[in-house]
């Protein structure tokens, strides 16, 4: 799969060179490509703002500098991208989209920072490729990148082979929306059994695979109903 980022803080993206993300880059899984949209600038001090029409606070990117960068990554490809903007105002990302983004050859990703992006970019390219506004919660970043951070972990990690071994995709395809299913995860332990003296719960240790599966159902239950009522059934 080919990723595109585009930023004003393009080393803001750094750390996808690291852990599983770094690994699935350097095995060529992912060929990444990081862009700074400053250079498509051509005024002294690479202007990428301006005010808003209409007034209100802060300031909007500008369009030109999005239609040029834009515009020379359509071109020097033949088949056309997914392109994602993080924004509140999105659609929300959610495993069941994780999934699309990995079934997709190529995926640019568009970074904002300030108030937005002039809309006619999305209007625009819309014509030319399908534009995902997509928020990853409600809650308002200084900017795009951390939400890519996001969603390139998530799309990622499901790609054939990224993932090592016992813990791939067979769960995730039940519903996709929820790692293991309609429910939250329950607690886990490890060794050692006594840890300050906490106990692991003992039906854990029993050996009696159907008590620990009928105790992961409650453990979840319980704690889907505490945490996450909208999912509870
Ligand atoms: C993504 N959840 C939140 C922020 C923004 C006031 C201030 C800033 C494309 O337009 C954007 C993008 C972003 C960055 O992304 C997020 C985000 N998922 O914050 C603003 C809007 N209003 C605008």
């Amino acid at each position: 799969m080919r990723i595109d980022i585009v930023s004003i803080f393009p080393e803001y993206l750094s750390p996808l060179r690291l852990s599983l993300v770094g690994r699935a880059i350097e095995n060529s899984t992912i060929d990444l490509h990081v862009h700074d949209l400053r250079d498509h600038t051509h005024d002294r001090h690479h202007t990428v703002d301006d005010s808003p029409y209409g007034g209100g606070p802060g300031m909007v990117m500008k369009p030109e500098p999005w239609g040029e960068q834009l515009d020379a990554l359509l071109a020097a490809h033949d088949h056309p991208p997914r392109l994602i903007v993080p924004t509140p105002s999105g659609q929300r990302f959610t495993q069941t989209l994780a999934h699309e983004y990995a079934n997709q050859p190529w995926l640019i990703f568009a970074c904002a920072r300030y108030e937005g992006i002039d809309q006619r970019v999305m209007d625009y390219y819309s014509a030319h490729c399908q534009v995902d506004e997509v928020s990853v919660g409600d809650y308002v970043l200084a900017g795009g990148e951390a939400a890519v951070l996001v969603m390139v972990e998530a799309t990622a990690r499901l790609l054939p082979g990224v993932l090592g071994n016992a813990q791939s995709a067979p769960d995730d395809s039940f519903a996709p929306d929820r790692p293991m299913g309609a429910e939250l995860e329950g607690p886990v332990y490890t060794k050692p059994a006594m840890w300050r003296e906490l106990e692991v719960p003992e039906v854990l240790r029993s050996g009696d695979h159907e008590a620990v599966a009928r105790w992961r159902r409650e453990q979840s239950e319980l704690r889907t109903a505490a945490r996450r009522p909208d999912l509870a059934g």
